[in-house]
């Protein structure tokens, strides 16, 4: 209709004025769509794109046609912290409490906070998120499951939410819509409870003759869908979800959301499960590799990615959709299921050439797959070797949309616009890694790291065979020479020791 009145103008004033010329003001950019694809413990070197042996046609392609990030961060070396430093600006570990969430936090982002989607919201867009959230639900009472979840993503800028409200090895096993359990029959309310069993239901410590995947360490609680999760739970049967189902819900509900009917652009965060434990995948995809069941999630989620990008062309907004794919966290092999990932890995290397994985302050727990695909503006088949850190990407849009935002609270997002969409390479000077234990490490873009002393195991202490690189001794790595931090250079650079353990003790302070 707008289009159709301008026209008109347009014509008649030429009419008036005989115009030869087309006008000489352009019409204005029109808004990209913007679509973050947030990826669940996918490794640097889990996709053939960046070297791993399971094919990824459809997320290589993303890098075939954008801008290939070899040096781009999540903040932490686990899904909470990363998620909230993500929609945020603020580094996690500035308060305590903001680690792994329990299935039963509270929201952990409070209304009121600055947000990347309120960002999104007031640059005019409308915004969602569909999948994994485990940020929180509910107010300093906790989530109450009967009845409305609330605070929750709608109380932070997403006008539509469809999430898996933890983790999928978590209780309740339900997807949350908006406020409410999708499904739930009030007549059969569920319970869920993370200190002690509740009555007498199956667990998969006493009944492993019900389940369809052994557990490996802790997930030995209460039986859903064959598989034992973290906590308890009961009632609320009409509500259980089907873990093999994830992919395609997920898709199917960002394709509702993109399918409305609206002249406003759309920002949506679409987090995936996939490849969190259980790694359970629709059995159409059971099988499809030779590397076991984590195999096969890198094959289902390969294929959401595509079916996302058939969403968009069908739509006619490939050419002005932002498509940022990304992870959380570092990959891990066992991380709690008996599911062969680690005897069936063979030759592919889930942390590229790095060292650690999840939970880890070595580089593979937060060094991660970063593609950025906009073929409006970002070069088709372009790399970047510049730092980016998942921190900045509130101040990137907000800049780029040319919104305020509130700076006292997001105080870590920096605006690297440029570097973003492959225009500069100046980029951040440096930045902070979370790994186990809220342990911080601290890397600066001429690729000197510190990892502080401190207490923590060398080892991640449970089931998953992954170096912390926690040492009861500062080390100083330079990770342009040695990405797999083995040479120690603390004793040979005493000054840039120094130099950088009072910097990062300034950002800590800040
Ligand atoms: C750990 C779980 C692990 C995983 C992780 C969170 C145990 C022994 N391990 O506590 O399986 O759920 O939390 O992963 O329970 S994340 O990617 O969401 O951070
Ligand atoms: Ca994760």
């Amino acid at each position: 209709m707008k289009i159709r009145q301008s026209f008109l103008s347009a014509l008649a004033v030429c009419l008036l004025f005989s115009c030869s010329e087309k006008p000489r003001t352009e019409a204005p950019e029109e808004k990209p769509n913007v679509l973050i694809i947030y990826t669940d413990d996918v490794g640097y070197g889990d996709l053939s794109i960046y070297g791993g042996k399971i094919l990824t046609p459809n997320i290589d392609k993303l890098a075939t046609d954008g801008l290939l990030f070899t040096n781009a961060y999540a903040t932490a070396a686990t899904c909470t912290p990363s998620r909230y430093s993500l929609l945020t600006g603020e580094y996690a570990w500035r308060a305590k409490g903001r680690g792994v969430a329990a299935g039963d936090a509270s929201a952990l982002i409070r209304p009121g906070v600055e947000t990347l989607p309120s960002v999104m919201q007031r640059a005019g867009y409308r915004t969602a998120v569909i999948g994994k959230w485990h940020l929180g639900l509910g107010g300093d009472e906790g989530p109450d499951w009967n009845g409305e979840l609330n605070p929750g993503p709608l109380e932070i800028g997403f006008d539509y939410s469809f999430i898996i409200p933890a983790t999928g090895d978590r209780v309740p096993t339900v997807f949350v819509e908006d406020h409410h359990i999708v499904g739930l029959d009030l007549a059969d309310p569920i319970e869920v409870n993370y200190r002690e069993k509740i009555r007498d239901g199956p667990t998969g410590k006493d009944n492993p003759e019900l389940l369809k995947m052994m557990w490996s360490h802790g997930h030995n609680h209460s039986i859903v869908n064959g598989v034992s999760r973290i906590g308890y739970q009961r009632g609320g049967e009409a509500a259980m979800w089907r873990d093999e189902d994830f992919a395609q819900t997920f898709v199917d509900k960002a394709s509702a959301f993109i399918d409305e009917e609206s002249d406003k652009p759309f920002f949506m965060y679409f987090s995936t499960h996939d490849i969190h434990v259980p790694r359970i995948a629709h059995e159409r995809f059971q099988g499809a590799t030779d590397f076991g069941p984590r195999g096969d999630v890198i094959v289902q989620l390969d294929w959401q990615v595509g079916e996302l990008m058939k969403l968009l062309k069908e739509k006619g907004f490939e050419e002005n959709t932002i498509v940022i794919f990304s992870s959380d966290n570092g990959p891990v092999l066992d991380d709690g299921y008996v599911d062969q990932a680690r005897e069936l890995i063979a030759d592919h290397k889930q942390t590229g050439e790095l060292s650690g994985g999840k939970y880890s302050a070595l580089e593979a727990g937060t060094r991660v797959p970063f593609i950025v695909k906009w073929p409006a503006s970002v070069k088709a088949g372009s790399t970047s070797e510049v730092m980016f850190s998942q921190v900045d990407l509130l101040g990137s849009f907000a800049g780029k949309m040319g919104v305020e935002f509130n700076a006292k609270q997001a105080i870590d997002t920096e605006n690297h616009w440029g570097v973003l969409i492959g225009e500069s390479s100046e980029g951040r000077y440096s930045l902070v890694q979370e790994a186990l234990f809220s342990n911080l490490a601290y890397l600066r873009s001429d690729g000197m790291k510190l990892i502080p002393a401190n207490e923590g195991p060398e080892m991640v202490p449970w089931g998953p065979i992954i170096s912390t690189g926690f040492a009861k001794e500062d080390q100083l790595f330079d990770i342009k020479s040695d990405p797999k931090e083995t040479q120690d250079l603390s004793g040979d650079k005493p000054d840039v020791l120094s130099e950088m353990k009072k910097e990062l003790e300034a950002i800590v302070k800040k």
